[in-house]
């Protein structure tokens, strides 16, 4: 048996209560947790945002916040994400209040097997769903994040452009010897997210390829580690980035990237393609305001562009977002799956 906090131990609304016990049978001592959620799928990747229910965290910066997410109710993120509710695919978002007074919320996003710092598909999606309940209006609204603050823009199309944090490559050509696989190359930069990216791999970026690239990628990252190759401050490198060429005109690289419970993203990651831009320009391979389209697995694409601010690189993406669901997930002290199943 779980214990809830006394704010969202019960079913407040008694009509309500009658209904769903009619289709959720209920002990009478059962104590049910309800958490309103919105899912949504950015490019092919999910969202699910946490409008309420969620754990009080106080209302100190969004990465004070993370850290008592972390350490005093991480069972809510397992009861959200993780299965028999989710999956090891869905990126979850806690609403907060924010911080920052010039922002219209804060975000707390994770996933199956943590905490991210940004996360650029997941941002494009919460923008939609507070669309979609009324809470945003075309136009430019700031979001507060554990790693700082991202402007995001609703376009009368649908479309969300995320002006995403500064981003920078760190070390390039950094060598890496991967057991079964041989001695690699790839530049550690971050987007908002820690990123090892590669671009001669020799592998093939496809769907039908995804388990050979999930275990190729899996191994980088294990090599990465065992070897102490780490972004800033030892932080741990959690994403790994591989490019090829596009198959056609619609974009100009297609890229796989390995999240860090071992789900493949299925959009073209906005922190990953944050990251990426980040190195091209560092190479003189990209100029601030051109276009760079970068397909994910899928085929789908996001649109990316940088400016150069103070001598800081600031990425933007644009894409969009579909809500596939709104719902309230019940959290049933009784379930022995109730705050999700452990990986
Ligand atoms: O779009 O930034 C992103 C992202 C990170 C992890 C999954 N998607």
């Amino acid at each position: 048996m779980y214990h809830f906090d006394a704010d969202c131990r019960t079913i407040a609304n008694p009509p309500l209560k009658a209904i769903l016990e009619s289709h959720f049978p209920m002990t009478s001592t059962s104590a049910v947790r309800r958490v309103s959620i919105i899912d949504s799928h950015t490019a092919g990747e999910p969202t699910r945002l946490v409008l309420n229910g969620g754990p009080d965290l106080g209302s100190s910066p969004l990465a004070d916040r993370r850290e008592r997410f972390r350490r005093d109710h991480d069972e809510f993120r397992t009861a959200v994400v993780n299965e028999p509710r989710g999956s090891d695919v869905i990126v979850g978002a806690l609403l907060c209040e924010p911080f920052d007074t010039r922002c219209t919320t804060g975000v707390i996003f994770f996933n199956n097997v943590g905490y991210l710092g940004m996360c650029g598909h997941g941002t494009i999606g919460v923008v939609a769903s507070l669309a979609h309940v009324g809470r945003v209006t075309p136009g430019r609204h700031w979001i507060e994040t554990p790693v700082g603050v991202v402007s995001t823009t609703l376009h009368p199309s649908g479309e969300v452009t995320v002006e995403n944090v500064p981003s920078f490559r760190l070390a390039s050509s950094v060598p890496v010897e991967v057991p079964g696989h041989g001695a690699l190359c790839g530049d550690v930069a971050w987007g908002g997210n820690w990123f090892y990216l590669v671009e001669n791999h020799g592998k093939e970026l496809s769907l039908a390829n995804v388990d050979e690239l999930t275990e190729f990628t899996w191994a980088i990252r294990q090599a990465l580690e065992a070897h102490g190759i780490a972004g800033s401050n030892g932080a741990e490198i959690d994403h790994i980035e591989l490019f090829g060429p596009s198959r056609n005109s619609a974009a100009d690289s297609v890229n796989f990237v390995l999240c860090p419970g071992k789900a493949y993203d299925r959009s073209p990651c906005g922190t990953g393609t944050s990251a990426k831009m980040a190195c091209l320009y560092a190479e003189g391979k990209l100029a601030p305001g051109q276009v760079w389209r970068q397909a994910g697995i899928l085929g789908t694409v996001f649109e990316g562009r940088i400016r150069v601010e103070d001598e800081r690189i600031i990425p933007s993406i644009t894409g969009t977002a579909y809500v596939t669901a709104e719902s309230t997930l019940l959290l049933d002290a009784n379930d022995p799956f109730c705050m999700g199943i452990p990986r």
